[in-house]
């Protein structure tokens, strides 16, 4: 590691010229957000919206609050929340974000935590717990039989992040907090609109006057969120050292663009994030819904396509000619058409610009970190456009693909012993790995039932699969399908 002094307020004035740094007051802050999962993307995202108001609003600083895992808070901790965003482009630029003001462990400051969610200064709680820290059941409601939640429904200390906002929540009905809002920032569709309904399933479970408390004092906003963040590697630690003489525990690489689409549902005070390029606007969904199907869909099918052809990054994979026309040729003719139109909004133009975004030469972004949690992620990137195009009468040939390189992405996880990373995985892989389709289509937690049921769509599955059982089989399917 290099020799530069560690990131900290003491050294900040040590950075090199031209590295931007906070030029509002660091000490003494009462944080006005609580977020739940401080990881890279939150990191990379939403604290750095709030540091670009700081300087106009100071309210506005983040208390962090980790519920698994204590990495954020040892790195950070030391570097008083400091840290390096990198901002990856031909011409990479960097900053010192400070909108972290304290750093907190669900496992150890519960009591801060309630105190926290309960302050009146508190007015936005904000989340990226990822999609299976929501604890869904299919229906889309609260998934009782959930075992954190079922114990926490038990009686046991609140562990999951659901409980936790709702011990939060009652702290803060019982002490007169006043109104608030919690703001979804996770890749689910209807985000806002799944929280509020597992918060309130939870506290009609447990305290009923608390559901009613907070269907009047709380509002749930959606939001749409992107910008590219792959994890940190120790090449982008050595990379910042360099470039603003600090040493940072933990940066943060992401591209330079970025987007927030906020539904203007605001119990709490709103920041001014609209001044840091928020749009806030009276209905996310088609915004959502956009991104997840023309971004996070193809991400997916890049990273299980990608990964069976021997691929490492989104870049690489976008190199090879065949998996790049076969994705790009599934964005414009099969799921673009199922978009709602969007004013100011060209789907064809989107979709090219997220093109140019994965080939993004400056980030190395790994397929296998996309390739995570797919039983989580599949039903609202590439499942939904399929049965909306099946409720259309349209044909799911190409989308198949994706869907089916998943399941040999699980049999190649299994066989090659390598650990999945996914809730269902035990469950999945041995089923991928017996090439059980059927198995495997009856768990109504990834298949909505009348996708299992569609004689159409699982025809298209099996000759999918049946068509990706090697490398040149994989080519031949891209092509054919174009
Ligand atoms: C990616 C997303 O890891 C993944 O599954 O598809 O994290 C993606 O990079 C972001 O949603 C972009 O905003």
């Amino acid at each position: 590691m290099s020799e530069h002094p560690r990131l900290s307020r003491a050294t900040l004035a040590q950075r090199k010229p031209g590295i931007a740094a906070p030029a509002y007051q660091l000490e003494g802050r009462l944080p006005g957000i609580v977020h739940f999962g401080p990881g890279a993307f939150h990191r990379a995202h939403q604290a750095a919206y709030a540091d670009a108001v700081l300087d106009s609003d100071p309210r506005w600083s983040i208390c962090e609050v980790a519920l698994n895992s204590t990495g954020t808070a040892d790195a950070l901790g030391p570097q008083d929340g400091l840290y390096v965003l990198a901002l990856l482009s031909a011409e990479p630029e960097y900053c010192i974000i400070g909108s972290i003001t304290e750093l907190l462990s669900a496992r150890t400051d519960g009591e801060t935590i309630l105190q926290r969610l309960a302050a009146p200064t508190t007015q936005l709680v904000t989340s990226t717990v990822t999609e299976k820290g929501y604890c869904l059941s299919p229906e889309g409601g609260l998934d009782m039989n959930h075992p954190g939640i079922a114990a926490e429904l038990a009686g046991g200390a609140p562990t999951t992040f659901i409980g936790w906002l709702a011990a939060g929540l009652a702290r803060r009905m019982a002490e007169g907090g006043g109104p608030l809002t919690v703001l979804s920032c996770d890749n689910l569709a209807h985000n806002g609109r799944r929280l509020g309904r597992a918060v309130t399933e939870y506290a009609q479970a447990t305290d009923p006057a608390l559901a009613e408390w907070v269907a009047s004092n709380v509002s749930f906003p959606s939001s749409m969120v992107d910008s590219i963040t792959p994890a940190t590697t120790d090449a982008v630690r050595e990379q910042v050292a360099e470039a603003t003489g600090l040493e940072d525990a933990w940066p943060i690489q992401r591209e330079r663009f970025t987007q927030w689409v906020v539904e203007n549902d605001f119990k709490g005070a709103r920041p001014p994030f609209d001044a840091a390029g928020v749009q806030f606007v009276s209905d996310v969904a088609p915004f959502e819904e956009a991104k997840l199907r023309l971004l996070n869909g193809p991400h997916s099918t890049l990273a299980y396509l990608g990964v069976l052809l021997g691929h490492e990054t989104v870049a690489d994979a976008m190199r090879d000619a065949d998996l790049a026309d076969f994705v790009r040729t599934m964005m414009h003719e099969d799921i673009a058409p199922t978009l709602r139109p969007l004013e100011g909004m060209d789907v064809g133009d989107y979709a090219e610009s997220v093109l140019e975004r994965f080939r993004n030469p400056a980030i190395r972004h790994l397929l296998a970190q996309i390739a995570w949690d797919g039983s989580q992620k599949l039903p609202f990137r590439i499942l939904g456009t399929i049965a909306d195009r099946r409720a259309a009468g349209l044909p799911t040939g190409r989308l198949a693909v994706p869907v089916a390189a998943w399941f040999r992405f699980l049999a190649l996880r299994h066989s090659d012993g390598e650990k999945l990373v996914d809730p269902l995985g035990g469950k999945l892989a041995p089923l991928a790995a017996a090439g059980d389709i059927d198995a495997l289509l009856a768990i109504d937690a990834v298949f909505p039932r009348t996708l299992a049921g569609d004689g159409e769509f699982v025809a298209a599955l099996r000759q999918a699969h049946a068509g990706l059982a090697d490398e040149s089989a994989i080519r031949s399917t891209l092509k054919t399908a174009l």
